[in-house]
């Protein structure tokens, strides 16, 4: 029986996950010598290589030595971390990484109190000690202390740590260690991480932890093997959590090595491997013995914490930029997203409008762009917090935020933060000049906050917040303050006027851009909407496009990204997305409603 470790890499965003995997995938020799292989090679998606961010888990393997290592590459970013609960079952220890001079961020501890919580011993790597302001000994106390703050056991306090430098492709057991690989950090998974437990002979149990599909055989599940052996072409059952059963064939058992995928005649116990057969396999099921299906508990993965109405596009351009925009068809696309994304939820709202629920925006944002990729256009509203009821109490969910400020925007940070209802918990000064300041903040004060936030310390105040906790509901929080520059014509922007109007705020749209009434195309300089007309102006009859008229001088537009859209946007606004563009509009588009809207609002909050 082959010897196998399982282990999942887990960190805050960007503290070198994927870049370590690249390290070990080379360094055991999985690549053939010839091979070309691109740096971050697990992060394979178009969107995580676009943004360098991984955003999907997924798992590879190495042979090290005499040993087998399944390794399953986590994403960083808090809106994934649905994704780092579910592989933690599926493994029997952690390489917990930590980036030497960010120090324990939010999704530190937010992942490792998930590993800590399923027993497992991290194998701590404080990793790039090659950075200048590197302070690994300091890292390494906030490790420690994160982890008694866990209430961590007896053994797992005294957690194995190396040090680190994964781009450079070196890992060591102490810092004046000369060595230039990653052998000491192979070493550590032989020797800290347990060997899986269960056995070949006993009865089949295995887990799918992620889907995926294949133009030939369908349905795939990603699955660990508890028990057992999973042979091809023999028969199992499919246990899901509503505790349905199915029995069928194993069509192609599928092995991973490195970064290719083999077909394979049959895996044990303790090994990771992809299972076709079962047309309706998915993320949570248990593939079991035929005559003794005995289920492995369901996954439970965080509720989501961000909702946010997604419907179908019913504005003046609807239909011309996309090839999908009918309700039936998000639907669909929806449920497809469901079945595999199980940190998400989605719920049909009636009147052609659905409710989509995730993590925190950027989940929300990544699905959005998927499908508008594949051609959808759609609506989406200002996302809200997902509130919920415990015995009788309004309860809403809380994060821990970090922000990193230079010292002068220190005070300016701490009076924002405290109209969003953030409660300071430590200010820390730190050795490059900058102060790291720790909150707890209701979610709802978060939306909209980067923005600010980034305008008001230059750019170069760094935030991260990760999911605490549900609590009681802490009253009304600030939102936006300047109002909507908003169309009052259908057409194409002229340049003269966007030239006009530069004056009364930020422009959102560049000259012969599609407008309509009701669109929103900047951002007032003052309080309050104002509907302005960006078609009006002397028709120049041989104007040259774009702003390089030199009469006029046109301020560049200030570029609307879905995510900058979700922060920006208030109650009545929406955002238009389709394969092409990004708008805002106003809900009603009629200026009539709006008013009318308005004072009916005005007359609300007065009585
Ligand atoms: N200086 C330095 N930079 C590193 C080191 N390891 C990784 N990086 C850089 O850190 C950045 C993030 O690396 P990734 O490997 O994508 O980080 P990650 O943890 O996988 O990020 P997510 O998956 O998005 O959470 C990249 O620009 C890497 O080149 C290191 O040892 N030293
Ligand atoms: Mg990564």
């Amino acid at each position: 029986m082959q010897k196998i470790k399982n282990i999942a890499v887990i960190a805050h965003v960007d503290h070198g996950k994927t870049t370590l995997v690249d390290q070990l995938l080379q360094q055991s020799g999985t690549f053939a010598a010839h091979q070309q292989v691109e740096e971050r090679a697990m992060d394979s998606n178009d969107i995580e290589k676009e943004r360098g961010i991984t955003i999907l888990s997924k798992n590879t393997a190495i042979t090290y030595k005499d040993h087998k290592i399944n390794i399953i590459d986590t994403p960083g970013h808090a809106d994934f971390g649905g994704e780092v609960e579910r592989v933690l079952k599926m493994v029997d220890g952690v390489l917990m990484l930590v980036d030497a001079q960010e120090g324990v961020m939010p999704q530190t501890k937010f992942v490792l109190k998930k590993a800590i919580g399923l027993g497992l011993i991290p194998v701590v790597v404080i990793n790039k000690i090659d950075k200048d302001g590197a302070e690994p000994d300091r890292v390494l106390d906030e490790m420690f202390d994160l982890l008694v703050a866990l209430d961590a056991n007896e053994e797992q306090l005294e957690f194995p740590v190396l040090y680190a430098a994964a781009r450079d492709g070196y890992a060591k057991w102490n810092l004046e260690d000369e060595n230039k690989d990653m052998t000491p950090l192979f070493e550590a998974i032989l020797e800290k991480v347990p060997y899986p437990e269960g056995s070949p002979d006993a009865d089949t149990q295995a887990q799918v932890f992620t889907l995926d599909s294949d133009n030939f055989v369908g349905r795939i599940g990603i699955t660990r093997i508890f028990n057992g052996k999973v042979k091809k072409g023999d028969e199992y059952v499919l246990v899901k959590a509503s505790g349905e059963k199915t029995k069928s064939r194993v069509s192609k058992l599928i092995g991973f090595k490195g970064l290719e995928r083999m077909e394979i005649e049959k895996a044990e116990a303790g090994d990771i491997v992809a299972i076709a057969g079962f047309s309706d396999i998915d993320v949570g099921d248990s593939i079991c013995d035929p005559v003794n299906p005995v289920a492995l508990d369901p996954m439970h993965v965080e509720e989501p914490t961000l909702s946010v109405i997604m419907s179908v596009n019913d504005g003046p351009l609807a239909g011309t930029e996309g090839k999908h925009v009918t309700s039936n068809k998000i639907r669909e696309r929806l449920e497809k997203e469901m079945e595999t994304n199980i940190a998400m939820r989605m719920e049909p709202m009636g009147d052609a409008s659905f409710k989509v629920s995730g993590r925190g925006e950027l989940q929300i944002g990544i699905l959005a762009e998927n499908m508008r990729r594949e051609g959808f256009e759609f609506l989406l509203a200002r996302p809200e917090v997902v509130v919920k009821e415990e015995n009788g109490v309004k309860m809403e969910p809380f994060e821990h935020l970090v922000v990193d400020v230079p010292e002068e925007f220190q005070g300016v940070a701490i009076e924002k933060l405290g109209k969003r209802k953030a409660e300071m918990t430590s200010l820390t000064p730190m050795p490059d000049g900058t102060v790291r300041i720790e909150f707890e903040i209701p979610a709802r004060g978060l939306i909209g906050f980067r923005s600010e936030f980034l305008t008001d310390t230059k750019g170069e105040g760094i935030m991260n917040h990760s999911f605490i906790e549900y609590r009681p509901y802490s009253g009304s929080v600030v939102s936006r303050t300047p109002g909507a520059l908003v169309s009052m014509d259908n057409g194409e922007a002229v340049a003269f006027s966007i030239f006009n109007l530069q004056a009364r705020g930020t422009m959102f749209i560049k000259p012969q851009d599609k407008v309509y009434t009701g669109m929103v195309i900047g951002e007032s300089a003052r309080p309050g909407d104002l509907d302005v007309n960006p078609l009006k102006g002397k028709q120049l009859t041989n104007m040259r496009t774009s702003g390089a008229d030199d009469a006029i001088k046109l301020v560049p537009p200030r570029e609307i990204t879905l995510e900058s859209a979700m922060e920006w946007i208030e109650d009545d606004e929406l955002i238009e997305i389709t394969p092409e563009s990004i708008r805002i509009r106003k809900k009603f588009l009629d200026p009539t409603i709006r008013k009318r809207m308005a004072r009916d609002k005005k007359n609300l909050e007065k009585a």
